[in-house]
C-alpha cells in the first residue's frame, strides 16, 4: 500500500480523500491557493503545501507545481479527486512518467473516452445502444444539416471535447441548423482547444442514469448500481438518488451489463461512470463516460456499503478487487442534496462571502461532505458548492423525509444558498412521484411561488 499520497485538489472531495487515506494508514499532502487557507482539507491533511494564487489556472490546473510539491514531500501517488486535473491524460502520464501513481484510469483510456465521438463509437463496437446521429464528427456544414435533416429535427450538436454539457447545442430546425453549428464548434474551439462537434437525436425529457464501475487492474470489473441524475439546471446536478425510482429490475441489470461491457473495452481501471440517456419506453442509450470520481459517488456508496474512496486506492496500489458482482447488493435508497452558495431567486448567482453561522444537521441516515464551518470564508474563484448533504433509509420516502427534515435544520448564515430551495424540492409531488425527467427542474421552477424557496431567509 501507499506510504504517502498527494491530493491535487480542494474543498470536500480533497477532505473525503484524507479521510479515506487516514483510514488505511496513508499520510497525506494537501496543495492549496492562497485563499485556501482556511480549508479544513490543508488543516486535516499530514503536510500542506500553496501552490499559487486563487485563480485554478494558477494553482490547481498547474501540473507543474503539483509535481514540485510531489517530489518535496516524496509521495507514492496523486488522488486527483474530480475537476481541476481529472481527466487529464497529459498529467495521468506525467505522473505514470516519474513513477507516482495516478489513482485514476490508464492515461489511454482518458483520452479515449475524453473524446465522447470515440467513446460512443467503443460502445457500439460492444453492441450498447447509442442515441442515434453521425457516428464520427462532422468538420463539413452541409453534410452535418444533411445528416442532421436525415436524423429528424430537433437535434442536438455537442463538441468531442465536451461532456457534463459544455458546448451543447439544441436545434429545432433547419432554418436555424447552420447558425447554432457554428456556435458549437467555435464555443468547443474557445473551451477546449478543439472545434469537433457531432450531431445526435435530441431524446425529448429522458432519465439521466449513470452506472458506478469499479475495475482493478487485473481485468475484475464490477458495477454498484445506478443513480438518478436528472434533477439538474443548466447541466450542474442538484439532486441526485440511488437508485433511480425509474429502473426495472430487468433494465437494471441489462444497463448494469451494458456498462461493463463498454468499461472492458477501453481496459478501464479503478472508478469510473457510464452515463445513459433512459426515454419514456425505456430504451436507453449510452452517451459518455466519466473517467473519474464522482461528486454523487457517496449515494453509491451509502446504498452498497462499499467505500469507493477506499477502493480507488487500493486498485491503484496493485490490489484485487475482493468482492464479485453477486455479492454488490443494493440496500436501502439515498439522496443527494448538493447545497451551494448561490441565490436561487436571483437565477441562481454565486454568493461568495464568510458563514458567520453553521450549523450543520445529523443523525440516523444522514452523511454530510463539507469542508466548511462556521467563519470559513467561501472564495469567488471557484465551484459554488459548499457542501453535499446525503440522507438514506431504507426506502425511498425515508430518504425524502430524512432530507426535509435534514434541510430544515441546517443554519447558515452570512452567505445565500440553495437549501430552502433544495427543501422545496423534497415537498414537490412530482420529486415524490419518483417518475420525474431532466425537465423537471425548468417545471418545478415554472409552477413553484418565489416564496417557497425562501423558507427561513437561508
Ligand atoms: C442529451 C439530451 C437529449 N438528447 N442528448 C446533458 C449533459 C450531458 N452529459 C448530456 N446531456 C443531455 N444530452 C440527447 N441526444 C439531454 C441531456 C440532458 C439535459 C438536456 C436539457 C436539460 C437538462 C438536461 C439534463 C440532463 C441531460
Amino acid at each position: 500500500m501507499f506510504e504517502k499520497i498527494l491530493i491535487a485538489n480542494r474543498g470536500e472531495i480533497a477532505l473525503r480523500v484524507v479521510r479515506a487515506c487516514r483510514e488505511l494508514g496513508i499520510k497525506t499532502v494537501a496543495v492549496y491557493s492562497e485563499v485556501d487557507d482556511q480549508s479544513l482539507h490543508v488543516q486535516l491533511a499530514d503536510e500542506a503545501i500553496c501552490i499559487g494564487a486563487a485563480a485554478s489556472s494558477d494553482s490547481y490546473l498547474r501540473a507543474d507545481r503539483i509535481f514540485s510539491a510531489a517530489e518535496i514531500t516524496n509521495v507514492d501517488a496523486i488522488h486527483p479527486g474530480y475537476g481541476f486535473l481529472s481527466e487529464n491524460a497529459t498529467f495521468a502520464e506525467q505522473c505514470l512518467d516519474c513513477n507516482i501513481a495516478f489513482v485514476g484510469p490508464l492515461p489511454k483510456t482518458i483520452a479515449q473516452m475524453g473524446n465522447k465521438s470515440i467513446a460512443k463509437s467503443v460502445a457500439r463496437s460492444v453492441r450498447v445502444p447509442c442515441v442515434p446521429g453521425s457516428d464520427e464528427v462532422m468538420d463539413n456544414e452541409l453534410e452535418a444539416k444533411k445528416l442532421a435533416g436525415f436524423i429528424g429535427y430537433p437535434v442536438i450538436i455537442k463538441a468531442a471535447a465536451g461532456g457534463g454539457g459544455k458546448g451543447m447545442r439544441l436545434v429545432n430546425n433547419s432554418v436555424s441548423f447552420c447558425k447554432e453549428y457554428k456556435m458549437a464548434r467555435s464555443e468547443a474551439e474557445k473551451a477546449f482547444g478543439d472545434g469537433s462537434v457531432y450531431i445526435e437525436k435530441f431524446i425529448e425529457e429522458p432519465h439521466h442514469i449513470e452506472f458506478q464501475i469499479l475495475a482493478d487492474k487485473y481485468g475484475n470489473i464490477i458495477h454498484l448500481f445506478d443513480r438518478d441524475c436528472s434533477i439538474q439546471r443548466r447541466y450542474q446536478k442538484l439532486v441526485e438518488e440511488a437508485p433511480s425510482p425509474f429502473l426495472s429490475k430487468k433494465l437494471r441489470d441489462e444497463m448494469g451489463h451494458a456498462a461493463i461491457k463498454i468499461a472492458r473495452k477501453c481496459n478501464y481501471q479503478n472508478a469510473g461512470t457510464v452515463e445513459f440517456l433512459v426515454d419514456k419506453h425505456g430504451h436507453y442509450y449510452f452517451i459518455e463516460m466519466n473517467a473519474r470520481l464522482q461528486v454523487e459517488h457517496g449515494v453509491t456508496e451509502q446504498i452498497t456499503g462499499l467505500d469507493i474512496v477506499k477502493w480507488q486506492l487500493l486498485i491503484a496500489a496493485g490490489e484485487k478487487l475482493t468482492i464479485e458482482q453477486k455479492d454488490v447488493k443494493i440496500c436501502g435508497h439515498a439522496i443527494e442534496c448538493r447545497i451551494n452558495a448561490e441565490d436561487p431567486i436571483k437565477n441562481f448567482t454565486p454568493f461568495p462571502g464568510e458563514i458567520t453561522l453553521y450549523y450543520s444537521p445529523g443523525g440516523h441516515g444522514i452523511r454530510i461532505d463539507s469542508h466548511v464551518y462556521a467563519g470559513y470564508k467561501i472564495p469567488p474563484n471557484y465551484d459554488s458548492m459548499v457542501a453535499k448533504l446525503i440522507t438514506f433509509g431504507k426506502t425511498r420516502e425515508i430518504a425524502i423525509s430524512k432530507m426535509h427534515s435534514a434541510l430544515s435544520e441546517y443554519l447558515v448564515r452570512g452567505v445565500k444558498t440553495t437549501i430552502s430551495f433544495l427543501r422545496a424540492i423534497m415537498m414537490d409531488k412530482g420529486y415524490i412521484a419518483g417518475n420525474y425527467t431532466t425537465k423537471f427542474v425548468e417545471d418545478f421552477l415554472e409552477r413553484t411561488p418565489v416564496d417557497a424557496l425562501n423558507f427561513k431567509n437561508c
